[in-house]
């Protein structure tokens, strides 16, 4: 029974989108299966071959208006909106499928497709839909645009922000990540520290599966809609 008034602090990861038809990063047939990581995934993949790292985010932002949130987007909306104590969503995710199902507190921690980065003075804007390798920055006008996504070396966004609201949190609940990828792989850890319960949603146990107290197996559409209506009921 999860108390009325707790704060719930939920980490999302690429499989709460996977039922909306967006690849995962590391199934067989996911993403990386057809990018070598090091080539689209890392500032040197990107100072190496900037237009292949550009158009493989083209791509990704063009299916945005293809797809749609899920029932599990929408139930973490609809907690949000229910729930009396405080609901905070850190997506790894760069889709927008959260704030499109309904949910306002978002932090993308790893960047998101919509936006672009300039490298030379960190200025950001809303992306076009096709970004061109050095493309000027609006505001600085240095030919230094790219995508605003995290890659493998830099700092994810709003840290310190994310590690107060884990050290708060009385539930932490971890929705189709594969717990591969740091910092956020560590977030389950930091939440047990604070005392938090911790609940983990995929298909199948992640690589820091064992670090949870509880575990929800099947896909995020049903388990995590039903999460939400043990935790508010039919509102
Ligand atoms: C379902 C489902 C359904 C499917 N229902 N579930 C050695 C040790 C430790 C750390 C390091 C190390 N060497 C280097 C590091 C650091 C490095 C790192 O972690 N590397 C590892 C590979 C070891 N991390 C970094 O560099 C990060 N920065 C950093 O650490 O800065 C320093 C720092 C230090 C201290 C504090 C703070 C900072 C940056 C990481 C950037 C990651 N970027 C990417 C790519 C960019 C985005 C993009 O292109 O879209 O982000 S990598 C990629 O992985 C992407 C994802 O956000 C991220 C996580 O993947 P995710 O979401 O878990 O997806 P999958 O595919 O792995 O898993 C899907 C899961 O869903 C599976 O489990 C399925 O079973 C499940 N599932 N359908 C429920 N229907």
């Amino acid at each position: 029974m999860t108390d009325p008034h707790a704060k719930i602090v939920i980490l999302t990861g690429a499989g709460i989108s996977a039922e909306s038809g967006i690849e995962t990063f590391r199934a067989e047939d996911g993403l990386w299966a057809q990018h070598r990581v090091e080539d689209v995934a890392t500032p040197e993949g990107f100072m190496r071959d900037p237009e292949l790292v550009v158009n493989f985010y083209n791509a990704r932002r063009a299916q945005l208006p293809e797809v749609a949130p899920n029932a599990a987007h929408r139930a973490l909306a609809h907690l949000e909106t229910h729930h009396r104590g405080e609901v905070i969503v850190i997506t790894q995710n760069v889709d927008d499928l959260h704030e499109r199902g309904g949910s306002q507190s978002v932090y993308h921690m790893h960047g998101e497709l919509n936006s672009a980065l300039c490298a030379a003075c960190e200025n950001r804007w809303p992306a076009p839909m096709v970004m061109a390798p050095g493309d000027p920055c609006p505001r600085c006008a240095a030919p230094a645009a790219r995508p605003d996504i995290v890659w493998f070396g830099e700092m994810p966004y709003e840290m310190d922000t994310l590690f107060a609201h884990l050290g708060q949190a009385d539930v932490f609940a971890a929705i189709g990540t594969s717990g591969n990828v740091y910092p956020a792989a560590g977030f389950v850890a930091e939440a047990r520290r604070a005392g938090a319960h911790t609940i983990e949603f995929n298909l199948e146990p992640s690589a820091v599966g064992n670090q949870f107290q509880e575990h929800r197996t099947g896909p995020a559409s049903r388990t995590v809609s039903d999460w939400v209506l043990s935790i508010i009921g039919r509102q």
